[in-house]
């Protein structure tokens, strides 16, 4: 075959291959728990992103038409439902190890997401950023559409160790998706932050952020759990105080660690919050997805969790780079007031699973808490045992 032959075979098949990705129709699959449906396909591979973005189209400088950019993941999607449309921005990851925040948009919320044509330029900050990661959109009272997200760089007291890094909360807002303004990254009295959530209304005329606090790149340390601060503005912000309102706790799957996931879903009986916790295993982390619920009022006061996790990595979801992860900074709520759950998998690919405000609602105000002991957790099967005498 010449190079001529080959450059218009290869461009013909990858391009078939690309459009049969993109419009694969996604359907629920096997029997649901009643809590949320599971879809069969991840919304988003490493291979839904643009062609545009990975191969030079010229014959003449690419013969052999080879990808010149190669696109390792695409994860953890910050969510929106913006101008009628399901709108992700999705953490995509070159094989360079960068990560980066693109657009993507669908009409159903399921499949047939498209991203925008290029991904978003995030300005910098005086002191660049190496790495940003897992924003997490929060449509604010005051107008402003914010993105909260991850910004790592080299820590520079150990010079020698080149893994040591410092994750801090990047900030930035737009009206649009497209123009972004980059603010000042968030000041708090901890270490190090990531999980940086914006909650949309103004508590005591402040914005009210959910933080986690971390002594360490990686583990938390003495640090973690959800933590609560106010600041006065997003200009330059700053929280002075910061309280946990979900801590970590023993032999729970938010052991190690845990982090707010999406901003909360406002309902007629509180807050509704998605997180995520981390236990240890002989196998290394594993990463669940759990739910609470605040007061309406006081959005810093749990008013109920079920035990345990929601949803927990199954199948294909378990393996990947990071493998046995589930992790979700972004939902959307549509006009039927149904629950779209974005969630990436193993730090390599990202699904949906859909539910509804009705559905959530019921699972946190209605499923047992967690006792922290197997004698309570064998007490509410009796209970709910007792309940369903004489019904089955
Ligand atoms: O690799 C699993 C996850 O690890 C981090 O989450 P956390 O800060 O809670 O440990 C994040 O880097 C996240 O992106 C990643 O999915």
């Amino acid at each position: 075959m010449n190079n001529d032959t080959l450059f218009h075979t290869r461009v013909k098949d990858v391009k078939s291959q690309h459009g049969a990705l993109l419009s694969t129709k996604n359907q629920p699959i096997e029997l649901s728990n009643g809590v949320f449906q599971r879809w069969q396909h991840p919304i988003l591979t490493a291979a839904h992103a643009p062609l545009s973005w990975r191969y030079d189209f010229s014959p003449a400088r690419n013969p052999f038409f080879m990808e010149r950019i190669g696109i390792n993941a695409t994860l953890n999607a910050g969510a929106i439902y913006f101008k009628g449309k399901y709108t992700v921005v999705a953490r995509v990851e070159g094989n360079d190890r960068k990560s980066f925040f693109a657009v993507a948009q669908s009409d159903n919320g399921v499949d047939d997401f498209t991203f925008w044509p290029r991904p978003i330029r995030m300005p910098e900050t005086e002191v660049p950023d190496t790495n940003i990661y897992d924003m997490r959109l929060t449509e604010h009272e005051d107008g402003y559409i914010y993105g909260l997200f991850c910004t790592e760089r080299k820590d520079h007291t150990v010079p020698e160790d080149t893994s040591a890094a410092v994750a801090q909360c990047g900030i930035a807002r737009t009206k649009d998706l497209l123009n972004w303004e980059r603010l000042a990254d968030l000041i708090t009295y901890s270490g190090q932050q990531r999980n940086v959530v914006l909650h949309s209304e103004f508590v005591d005329g402040k914005y009210a952020l959910y933080t986690r606090p971390q002594d360490g790149f990686i583990s938390v340390g003495g640090g973690g759990g959800i933590g609560w601060g106010l600041c006065d503005s997003m200009e330059n912000a700053k929280i002075a105080q910061e309280t946990i309102i979900d801590q970590k706790v023993y032999h729970t799957i938010s052991e190690v660690k845990n982090g707010q996931g999406p901003a909360p879903i406002k309902t007629d009986k509180g807050w509704l919050h998605l997180a995520h916790g981390v236990r240890n295993t002989a196998a290394g982390l594993r990463y669940v997805l759990y739910m609470f619920v605040t007061d309406l009022q006081q959005p810093w006061v749990i008013t109920h969790k079920p035990a345990g996790y929601l949803l927990a990595p199954e199948g294909e979801e378990r393996i990947g780079d990071v493998s046995n992860v589930v992790f979700s900074n972004g939902w959307v709520v549509d006009e039927q007031e149904q629950v779209f759950i974005y969630y990436g998998s193993s730090d390599t690919r990202l699904h949906v699973a859909t539910s509804s405000i009705a559905q959530l609602l019921d699972y946190c105000l209605n499923s047992p808490q967690d006792g922290f002991s197997s004698h309570t957790s064998v007490e509410a099967i009796y209970d709910l045992v007792a309940l369903n005498e004489g019904l089955i």
